[in-house]
């Protein structure tokens, strides 16, 4: 391939793996007049300005099938939404809404609760079967003793898989579990408010054996939801989509529409009312955020 892809961006430098080397590479000035900005995970073309040196330029950057915003990483196809059993609980509106943007985003999914050591209450069943139902592929991992990393490699073959989640939930272990190779660090939680410290501090792509290729992410506490319209919410929720077709009205929103499908599917127990409510509660913090936007 003539092209190579950018693992890394620090201070106006990019690294570029290209034939099996690493290039430190600038970008022509151009790209800052069109305002583009080269991300991790951009297919680049560079021309090599010392071969020895490994430096290089980044000439052009073909188009991005994907864009994520957080973590900003272009072409990444599947994610990894990660949560812990327990230190710390899953907040599941989190999860929700990170299913959302990851829809949004055309994204293959995974969903991993981590920390399986620690399910003395047997909570894993409980998450499993609301996701697993809908369609997600949902997996139980331990990162230090290993369960699961077998299963989990699989579906990192061959992908750009982005690691997301809150912090603390042990996304940085499972990725050195996954790969002899990786040192990542991590972090402690937090004695009294058993959280994350927020030791990613950056994305970078890193390369398995498999010929997968991983971003471990910082952790997050909370997700705008700014870039989603009310209207289109519904889409993301998966289980909704062949439902609402048989709704009354075409542009049903599953509220309070007379003849709704997904609201007598709630209540025939097909679709989990903790996902409609859920749904319920984005909803509205989407339509405050459009409020608020408006007022100024
Ligand atoms: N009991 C248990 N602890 C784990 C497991 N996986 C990770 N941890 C611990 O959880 C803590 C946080 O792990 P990290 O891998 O740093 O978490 P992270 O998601 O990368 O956190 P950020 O980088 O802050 O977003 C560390 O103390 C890990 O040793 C697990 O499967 N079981
Ligand atoms: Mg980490
Ligand atoms: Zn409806």
């Amino acid at each position: 391939m003539d092209y190579g892809i950018i693992f890394k961006g620090i201070g106006g430098f990019y690294y570029v793996k290209f034939n099996d080397s690493i290039y430190e590479c600038k970008a022509r000035g151009k790209f800052k007049n069109q305002k583009i900005t080269p991300l991790v995970g951009d297919y680049v073309r560079i021309s090599i300005q010392d071969e020895d040196k490994k430096l290089g330029m980044i000439e052009e950057i073909l188009e991005r099938k994907t864009e994520l915003l957080r973590p900003t990483v272009a072409n990444v196809n599947q994610a990894i939404i990660v949560f812990s059993i327990k230190n710390p609980l899953p907040n599941i509106i989190l999860l929700d809404k990170m299913l959302v943007l990851a829809e949004q985003s055309g994204l293959d999914i995974v969903i991993c609760f981590n920390k399986a050591d620690l399910d003395v209450d047997f909570d894993y069943e409980k998450y499993e079967a609301i996701y697993h139902r809908i369609g997600y592929p949902v997996l139980k991992t331990c990162a230090l003793e290993g369960e699961g990393i077998d299963a989990l490699s699989v579906y990192l073959q061959d992908k750009i898989t982005v690691f997301s989640g809150p912090s603390g939930v042990g996304k940085s272990s499972l990725l050195n579990a996954v790969h002899e190779g990786f040192t990542l660090q991590t972090g402690e939680i937090s004695e009294k408010i058993k959280r994350g410290k927020h030791t990613t501090r950056h994305s970078e792509l890193m390369e398995l054996k498999n010929g997968g290729i991983v971003v471990d992410t910082p952790g997050f506490t909370s997700l705008s939801m700014h870039e989603v319209a009310p209207e289109d919410l519904k889409e993301y929720f998966i289980e909704f989509r062949m439902q609402g077709e048989s709704c009354r009205f075409d542009n049903c929103m599953h509220l309070n529409e007379p003849g709704c499908a997904v609201k007598e599917a709630v209540e025939r127990h097909d679709i989990s009312k903790d996902r409609y409510e859920a749904y319920l509660y984005i909803l509205n913090e989407i339509n405050e955020l459009k409020r608020r936007q408006k007022k100024w």
